[in-house]
């Protein structure tokens, strides 16, 4: 596929990815490459939980009206951003675990995955922004038959590309085998 796809449908972003911080966006900016490869619209911003509360809500609320279909949430540590959206709105939220230098991500991904029953939030791993790109690409796909084939033929390269690096052959090593134990004698003969 080109580096990137002509952007689709709607001239307003689809999908809003949020990030707790600053520092959450070099992971972040995966997610909007993944998007924008698959020429779909996005926006990123910073909205925390903890340090703009007021902001969250807001965002959340008007979510929908202003067209966004999914919203992709990154947050690290204490990382409630994902889980108090999803708490806000009915939109699908994608949890991305940021890494941490204290814990390595685990405080993020447990804090994000383990949501209570009733809100959910899909959890992609520690720092894998660039599935939650696919993932809000693949919602979307239900809707936007031009993101459905942007995606096959994404997954129709992804394994050509596998299969080229490949050795064409399975790798035989040979080797002497031990001889071989005779038979055990069978009762009775
Ligand atoms: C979280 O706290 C953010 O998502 C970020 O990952 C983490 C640390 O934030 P900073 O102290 O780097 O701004 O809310």
């Amino acid at each position: 596929m080109a580096k990137q796809a002509k952007a689709t449908g709607p001239a307003h972003p689809l999908v809003g990815v949020l990030g707790g911080s600053k520092t959450d966006l070099p992971i972040l900016e995966k997610a909007v490459a993944m998007l924008t490869q698959l020429g779909i619209p996005s926006e990123l911003t910073i909205v925390s939980a903890h340090r703009t509360p007021d902001r969250l809500f807001a965002y959340a609320e008007k979510a929908p009206d202003r067209g966004i279909e999914v919203i992709v949430a990154g947050a690290g540590g204490a990382a409630h951003l994902p889980g108090m959206l999803a708490a806000k709105t009915y939109l699908p939220i994608i949890g991305v675990p940021i890494p941490t230098d204290n814990l390595r991500g685990l405080d993020s991904l447990l804090s994000i995955v383990q949501m209570p029953r009733g809100i959910p939030v899909a959890t992609v791993a520690i720092g894998g922004a660039e599935n939650a790109g696919l993932l809000a690409a693949e919602i979307l796909a239900g809707r936007y038959p031009v993101i459905r084939e942007r995606l096959k033929q994404f997954r129709a390269e992804q394994t050509e590309t596998v299969l080229a690096s490949l050795p064409i052959q399975p790798r035989y090593t040979a080797t002497r085998l031990p001889k071989r134990e005779p038979a055990p004698k069978r009762r009775g003969k």
